[in-house]
């Protein structure tokens, strides 16, 4: 073993973190308490010694221009009618807020959207055959999403109607794809997709988005120094760029991934940091974009690669993944997935990460300082991503030389494999699972290759079997017990028969626990919901993919809407979102179209309106008037669970469907129905 192999100790801190008060997985405990025996710190040390800013919390502080910041706290003695906060400039608390607040939109919608636009890239690319490491895989995926971006499938010949060739079909989407972000003319393409009346609710409102660009940039201007002073005025033009995200960037990401790489189908894998091994050369991915992970996973199967790993004494090569590059690769190939946002130093700590792949998005700085205790090598691909630490090696993706760019890091992994210090520690820790479901798999799980349909779903909501369906996404938060609010929300939605659809990390956390198995579903369902998983062989908790996959949840919803029997738009379902332990911008995001899509959306730890009693108010309350969905805040997340329930039984009687439920028990004609399906 080489010298700087060597575990590097760097100094012990006086005040430890108690590994049982900051989550509920066992291996990251234990990771936790090796972090601290090598003195090596971690984001939980960090969340213990620097203490949020609770003017900032609360969203109450302008550094919009230089006369600021201007920090308005809200008094003990707050009183709505004789509130007189303001900044220099004269903005008052809710405007600040909402200021704040659309700010994190713009952010979450550039970062989804943006992901969305270099995939849209990499399949012009390969529509134009400029490379040979992309190529259309799914092309049934292709000819359904053509026509929806306005794109002929066929053409009219000598009187008779011909398949287009796939090639022409494949440019022509590219291009309409690309366009939507920063096209002149009209609205978002992918709006049409919504049920007619959501969008004649959007057009009404004035927030149909005109593309993609455009309202991000119209965000940071409107919310400049001395420009729109209206926190309604400002919330409407929240909406419409977050309705680019989820209606447009993150939906186009979905389809065109799906398409270039293809479209997930359930299969078969493990979580958590147990599935790294010692005697395997192990690389982890993280990020968010899969452009480059895909190339990757197809190099670390090749018997050259398998070959000179062995050639370096190693029995094989290891993926696993962290965040949503993980969800990714998962979803299309089963690679398994390392850990969540949290977990991402932990995974160094073992000492067992001969390289560290990162892309864009929630990759912590400190990687760099952890990867220098160990002989990680810590590589950025994207250059938009860099890190300004030394150790850090940068080997920039490019996809016109995609596979040389993988084989070049993998190479560097296996060659690594030799430098390991002896002090590896693999928690044992790790979980089946079943992930990869979307629109195309639920229709077929519920319907069978020739008649696939929500019907069965929508059918079973209507007897009360299934109560309703929530979508439960998001982060992990340093500033709450690790995994315990995803875990807990989930368990209660289950145990109330909802049928929950994760994506991100809380798909990461449901795996980790063994939710996303069939088997959960005897051990934590109510009976409704305990009966459809066993007879359809489905996990009670649908793993849907990473961070931009939300669009599967909003496609999810319009089929149910389509399929009859439970309204008319999203707002008439019975369901509900949540986001338990969110941190990023991008969950507002995602929480804001969320709710301009009718959801209920309830968020946990924290949100940063509550310093602006009145814009809370109109977010909580006003746009429920207006939208049908509205956002809500509940730290205690068993009580989120209670209050997505009530949101669910509320629209259950809305639809006249609430007696079905007290009619849980099934009898024999209620089971050969089931059977039948
Ligand atoms: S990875 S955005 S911590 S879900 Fe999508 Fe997890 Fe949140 Fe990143």
């Amino acid at each position: 073993m080489s010298e700087d192999s060597k575990v590097v100790k760097a100094e012990k801190k006086e005040k430890v973190v108690d590994p049982m008060a900051v989550t509920v997985d066992a291996a990251t405990q234990e990771m936790i308490r090796r972090s601290q025996a090598l003195g090596i710190e971690t984001v939980f040390d960090r969340a213990m010694t620097m203490k949020p800013c609770n003017i900032g919390t609360q969203g109450i502080c302008c550094k919009n221009c230089g006369m600021g910041p201007c920090r308005l706290p809200l008094t003990k003695d707050y009183d709505e009618a004789s509130d007189e906060r303001k900044g220099l400039c004269g903005a008052t608390a809710n405007t600040v807020a909402a200021r704040n607040f659309v700010r994190m939109i713009a952010a979450g919608a550039a970062a989804h959207s943006d992901h969305g636009r270099n995939v849209a890239e990499v399949f012009m690319t390969a529509a134009r055959k400029e490379t040979d490491a992309y190529k259309i895989k799914d092309i049934n995926k292709l000819l359904e999403v053509a026509p929806v971006l306005g794109v002929a499938v066929t053409i009219e010949k000598d009187g008779q109607t011909i398949d287009r060739d796939v090639d022409e079909i494949a440019l022509e989407v590219a291009e309409k794809a690309l366009n939507e972000w920063g096209k002149t003319d009209g609205t978002l393409i992918y709006l049409n997709r919504a049920p007619q009346p959501r969008q004649e609710i959007w057009k009404k409102q004035g927030v149909l988005p005109r593309n993609i660009d455009r309202e991000i940039v119209e965000i940071m201007h409107r919310t400049h120094m001395g420009v729109d002073q209206d926190y309604k005025n400002l919330i409407k033009q929240g909406t419409r760029c977050a309705l680019a995200d989820g209606w447009g960037g993150s939906m186009l990401a979905t389809d065109l991934q799906d398409i270039l790489f293809g479209t997930p189908f359930p299969n078969v894998s493990e979580a958590n940091l147990g599935v790294m091994k010692e005697d395997h050369v192990n690389i982890i991915i993280h990020g968010h974009e899969p452009v480059l992970s895909e190339m990757i996973v197809a190099v670390s199967q090749t018997k050259e690669m398998l070959d000179y790993a062995k050639e370096k004494g190693a029995k094989g090569i290891q993926l696993s993944g962290i965040c949503c590059t993980a969800n990714e690769i998962l979803q299309r190939h089963g690679v398994p997935l390392c850990g969540t946002f949290l977990q991402q130093e932990l995974a160094i700590i073992t000492g067992a990460c001969d390289a560290m792949v990162v892309d864009v998005q929630c990759v912590f700085q400190n990687l760099a300082n952890v990867a220098k205790c160990f002989h990680t090598k810590l590589i950025t691909t994207h250059p938009i991503a860099r890190m300004e630490q030394e150790n850090v090696i940068h080997i920039e993706f490019d996809e016109h030389h995609a596979i040389e760019d993988a084989k070049k890091i993998v190479r560097l992994a296996i060659d690594n494999f030799q430098n390991r210090g002896s002090e590896v520690m693999i928690p044992r820790h790790k979980s089946p699972l079943v992930a990869g479901f979307g629109v195309e798999s639920i229709k077929y799980h519920l319907g069978g290759s020739f008649r696939g349909t929500f019907y069965t779903l929508n059918d079973n909501i209507i007897n009360g079997r299934i109560r309703g369906v929530a979508g439960v996404v998001g982060c992990n938060n340093a500033r709450t017990k690790h995994n315990e609010g995803h875990l807990t929300v989930v368990k209660e939605l289950i145990k109330n028969d909802v049928l929950v659809l994760t994506t991100g990390c809380n798909a990461i956390a449901c795996a980790m626990e063994g939710l996303l198995t069939p088997e959960s579903a005897a051990v934590y369902c109510g009976p409704g919901l305990k009966e459809i998983c066993e007879v359809v062989g489905i996990p009670p908790v649908l793993h849907l993919g990473s961070c931009v996959d939300n669009s599967r949840i909003l496609l999810a919803a319009t089929e149910v809407v389509k399929a009859g029997g439970l309204g008319k738009d999203l707002s008439d379902l019975p369901v509900a979102g949540c986001a338990p332990e969110w941190m990023s911008e991008k969950a507002i995001s995602i929480g804001q179209y969320f709710v301009a899509s009718g959801v209920y959306t309830v968020f946990g730890v924290t949100l940063p309106v509550t310093g602006a009693p009145v814009f809370q108010k109109y977010l909580f309350e006003e746009l429920e008037k207006i939208y049908g969905g509205m956002w809500d805040l509940v730290e205690d997340p068993k009580e989120q669970a209670r209050k997505m329930i009530a949101h669910i039984d509320k629209k259950r009687k809305a639809l006249g469907i609430d007696k079905a439920r007290e009619r849980v028990l099934m009898d024999m004609a209620d089971r050969q129905k089931l059977e039948v399906a």
